[in-house]
């Protein structure tokens, strides 16, 4: 086991490594938990590798907290409490820690799939191991109090949401934290269609290469730009790499469109209710899951009449509310003395769980809380999104400008902004060299990276607006309408909302009379270009997800691409700015902008330059649209 891995997914596992890896001799103290591993069997005769950590200071029948994994499980117990579910312990629980089937030492195959096929009794699935494992458990640990609930981040979250689909009577309450929903429409591997390359190709490896353990690719390449850059076309992962050896990138190259594959992997289509309480938990700069969250509380509400559905969205990276101890910042943005996390998981995480599983405590007595960026306070909502938010255009001018007011026919001389976009030479995702996803040191925080790294580009548009001159508070979904063309027959856009901070927002970030230390200017948030919402849309799904069409060459065409959920106010005297750019690489795979009937199986000259046009006109205005709450 890695603690890079565990640190992104399984904060208790990763407390428990660390104090394993230290090297220093350490005073020998008396373990607070004990360890037992059992493996359990489920209905198809296979076992999961169980580890259960019982606190031994406590006599009383406790809850069971379970954590549902593909990266592994202690094999010691914790010698001092984890600060990362400190919160949560002082309430007392009896954590288990359980391998998925297939990974380490549990039986079985790991698919990497959340299909659940409800309608097929002899099937075994995440859904069916969650609730076998709970009915064995509850059965079998010694001083249960009959009160189960799972937990966890990402793949954990995933697991634990898996389990809504027929929960065990005795879970009676989730916390699903980043999980995953739909894999081809978001999240981790796709957005709309659009291949997460970099991700879905390291992921696959690190999960499926071995059994026992997580895998990282080893590049050839210092800088992951110039890997996937030299790579060529997709087809060349597997002809030159991977030789067909990871199931999960195999069935990404084999079903691009949205068919029945992917189809059946967005299990949160089969959700209509909220059937067991749930915390649902998002991060508004989450490089992974920062969608599923919000699809599986919006599926849970469609019927939720004992108000048992929950959401909390904050200004975190993947996993930040539950690995970082305090959260008290993101890169260069801190939070005015905030600690976010800890906060998290004092005042919400730890009272949910204390009131469903222990009895004690009050209800949460909100539908959704946000940690609101830009103000820095805590807020809470009756229902999401507000209903004082208002849909309000915010229009591109053909100048480069950016305001409330749409273009007419003064300022429409000019009706279009063009670049050209060059597939051999995409726009970097962020600032070159570009480390490997995993270990994720640097890929944690790029959604929160300073934007004027690309900004002077020829293939990258900036539409800026005046310094504001009040706060603009935007609270609830977000989206952008563009009106574009392009001169190929497929194209990507890629639109993004940036919050700029006035030129003189740290004035004395250093000593005037000394000027910066080295390396400490770009420290600085002085005029720092920061992303606020992100997200790329691919032309051949523009009319159909499942049936790919080619664009008509230079035909302006309505480009729907939503931006999701979020709460972040724009403080006076910052501006605003959209950039719109074609290629967002390797993060996102590269368009050949020439329609082919798969991308992955393009060929090196499929991929052709091609000049791109974003329209600002009366008749076609361009604009983002902002849930503006007055
Ligand atoms: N984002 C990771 C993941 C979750 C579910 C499926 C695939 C990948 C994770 O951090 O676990």
């Amino acid at each position: 086991m890695r603690s890079s891995v565990l640190r992104l997914v399984l904060p208790l596992l990763l407390a428990i490594s660390a104090t394993a890896l230290q090297t220093r001799p350490q005073p020998a103290l008396t373990p607070i938990f004990k360890l037992q591993e059992v493996m359990i069997p489920v209905r198809d005769g296979v076992h999961l590798q169980t580890v259960i950590l019982t606190p031994v200071d406590r006599q009383e029948p406790l809850p069971i907290l379970l954590l549902r994994t593909p990266y592994g499980v202690p094999d010691k117990p914790p010698e001092q409490m984890p600060p990362y579910v400190k919160e949560l312990a002082q309430d007392g629980y009896i954590f288990v820690i359980q391998n998925l089937r297939g990974r380490f030492n549990s039986e079985g195959v790991f698919n990497l799939s959340s299909w659940v096929d409800l309608n097929d009794p002899k099937a075994t699935n995440e859904t069916t191991d969650a609730y076998d494992s709970i009915d064995w458990l509850v059965k079998n640990i010694p001083n249960n109090n009959g009160n189960v609930g799972m937990f966890g981040v990402s793949y954990a979250g995933l697991t634990a949401a898996l389990a809504l689909l027929h929960p065990h009577t005795a879970l009676k309450a989730i916390s699903e934290q980043a999980s995953p929903a739909d894999q081809w429409m978001n999240d981790d591997d796709h957005r709309y269609g659009a291949l997460r390359e970099s991700y879905d190709f390291e992921y696959a490896v690190m999960e499926q290469a071995d059994k026992n353990k997580n895998t990282y690719f080893e590049f050839e390449t210092y800088d992951m730009y110039q890997w996937y850059l030299d790579l060529g076309p997709l087809s060349d992962i597997n002809a030159k790499y991977l030789h067909g050896s990871i199931p999960y990138w195999n069935s990404s190259v084999d079903h691009p469109d949205y068919d029945d594959f992917w189809k059946k992997e967005a299990w949160v289509n089969q959700l209509h209710a909220s059937t067991v309480p749930n915390l649902n938990v998002a991060g508004f700069w989450d490089q992974e899951d920062p969608w599923g969250p919000w699809q599986i509380f919006r599926h849970a509400e469609e019927n939720d009449p004992q108000h048992t559905n929950f959401i909390v969205a904050g200004p975190w990276y993947h996993g930040e509310w539950s690995s970082n101890p305090t959260g008290d910042s993101i890169g260069l943005i801190p939070f005015a003395g905030h600690e976010t996390a800890r906060e998290f998981r004092e005042n919400i995480e730890a009272p949910f769980f204390r009131y469903y599983l222990h009895g004690k405590g009050e209800k949460l007595a909100w539908q959704a809380s946000t940690f609101q960026s830009g103000s820095n306070t805590w807020h809470t909502y009756d229902v999401w999104p507000p209903r004082e938010a208002k849909p309000t255009n915010l229009y591109l001018h053909a100048d480069g400008t950016l305001s409330f007011t749409p273009p007419d026919a003064v300022n429409t001389g000019k009706a279009y902004r063009e670049y050209v976009s060059d597939p051999s030479k995409p726009v970097p995702y962020r600032q070159r060299p570009i480390s490997p996803t995993y270990p994720g040191g640097d890929w944690r925080t790029w959604e929160v990276a300073d934007q004027r790294f690309v900004d002077h580009r020829p293939d990258v548009l900036s539409f800026v607006s005046e310094p504001l001159d009040h706060d603009l508070t935007v609270t609830g979904p977000l989206a952008a309408n563009l009106f574009a063309s392009t001169s190929g027959t497929d194209s990507d856009f890629v639109v993004k909302l940036i919050d700029v901070y006035p030129e003189n927002a740290q004035k004395n970030a250093w000593n005037p009379r000394e000027g910066p230390k080295p390396g400490q200017y770009a420290q600085s948030l002085d005029g720092y270009e920061l992303p606020i919402a992100m997200e790329v849309r691919r032309g051949r799904y523009l009319t159909s997800y499942e049936k790919p069409r080619p664009l008509s060459p230079n035909k302006p065409t309505e480009w729907n691409i939503p931006l999701r959920d979020h709460d972040h106010v724009f403080l006076k005297g910052h501006r605003i700015m959209v950039q719109i750019q074609s290629t967002w690489f390797p993060v996102i795979d590269r368009n050949p902008q020439k329609f082919v009937t798969s991308i992955y199986q393009a060929t090196a000259s499929d991929f052709v330059p091609a000049t791109q046009r974003i329209y600002c006109s009366t008749t076609m205005p361009s604009r983002l649209v902002l849930p503006v709450v007055r």
